[in-house]
């Protein structure tokens, strides 16, 4: 796809300096340490190591998640195809290694030449997904590492007349948005669309509660080390002083609010300083820090949330060993 070679795309998406990214981790870590239930946003679990460690979960036989995600993309990617008109442009929110996504560009890439925009803010998933794609010659990828929206609206921006675009959301990461904040953030992904373009969206399943708790609770400590890797990441970016060891991992399913919850517990009465935030806290003995939440799903409401958003769901695919569904919907 030579013409591609001319777009004024930056490789690294809108490029963010090193001291502008870090203060922003500074502020964030500020707001949400100072709120009464301290929080901490997600996103920021996803550093180098962050990213490997989530990798390592992946890989866990208690978290059953990403496999069925895969096998799904792996076992219908000729079905989800045939949905979907030619000359499609991909753009990933989230694309990690791009591990799973290769079932599905490889199907595409039989039929047409295509263009592939991961976008992430982790700029070491972004590599190993050039690695992953680097032999397929029919694909030309687009690395954006920077935010969902921002990485969407760039690639949207070098539509030409003909062509579609496929968003993939996969993994079930709308599940770490709460409801209303999901439904909000697929309207805006919406926005971005014209229609006729599509989004296939990976969602997880409601499952029996102990399931869910070692998925997130494994006994190797691999998410507990994904979690307290925030902290340590406080330390190393913002000069903080947590000692790891006086934290601790805690899972638990809300079920009214069908998720799981994730936090960092104070194991003892304690003063942190993060001088990079200008804050000392002071943390009681069984205080929490909020770090994520995953929502579960049933069917009938992601199709619910298709209508809601400007969408037409006009499929489903479900795995039943881990009930784990790709939804694919139109923008209408
Ligand atoms: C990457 C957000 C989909 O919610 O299951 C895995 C993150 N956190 N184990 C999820 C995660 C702890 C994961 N997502």
């Amino acid at each position: 796809m030579p013409a591609f070679d001319a777009l004024k795309i930056d490789e690294r998406g809108p490029t963010q300096s090193a001291t502008s990214a870090r203060h922003e981790f500074a502020q964030a870590v500020w707001s949400g340490l100072t709120k009464p239930q301290r929080e901490l946003p997600s996103i920021y679990l996803y550093d180098e190591l962050g990213t490997a460690l989530f990798e390592a979960i992946t890989e866990l036989p208690e978290y059953g998640l990403a496999r069925a995600d895969e096998r799904l993309l792996r076992r219908y990617a000729q079905q989800i195809l045939e949905h979907l008109p030619p000359s499609l442009i991909v753009a990933e929110l989230g694309s990690g290694s791009g591990r799973k996504t290769r079932w599905l560009l490889e199907a595409l890439s039989r039929r047409d030449a295509l263009v592939y925009f991961p976008i992430d803010i982790s700029a070491s998933a972004l590599s190993k997904c050039r690695r992953e794609f680097a032999g397929m010659g029919s694909v030309s990828l687009v690395g954006l590492e920077t935010s969902y929206l921002e990485g969407l609206r760039a690639a949207i921006s070098t539509r030409r007349p003909g062509q579609t675009f496929l968003v993939l959301f996969l993994g079930s990461t709308v599940g770490n948005f709460e409801r209303p904040a999901a439904e909000k953030f697929l309207q805006e992904v919406r926005h971005c669309l014209a229609p006729g373009d599509s989004l296939l969206l990976g969602s997880d399943l409601e499952k029996p509660i102990e399931t869910m708790l070692l998925a997130y609770d494994d006994p190797l400590g691999v998410t507990a080390a994904f979690n307290l890797n925030l902290l340590a990441r406080i330390n190393r970016e913002l000069g903080g002083d947590f000692v790891l060891g006086q934290f601790s991992h805690q899972v638990r399913y809300d079920e009214r609010e069908r998720r799981i919850e994730m936090r960092l517990r104070s194991e003892r009465q304690q003063s942190v300083s993060i001088p990079a935030s200008e804050l000392t806290c002071t943390f009681r003995e069984g205080e929490t820090i909020w770090t994520e939440a995953c929502h579960k799903f049933c069917l009938e409401e992601i199709r619910k949330m298709a209508q809601n958003t400007g969408f037409v769901s006009v499929a489903q695919w479900v795995d039943h060993e881990w009930p784990f569904a790709e939804s694919l919907w139109i923008a209408a």
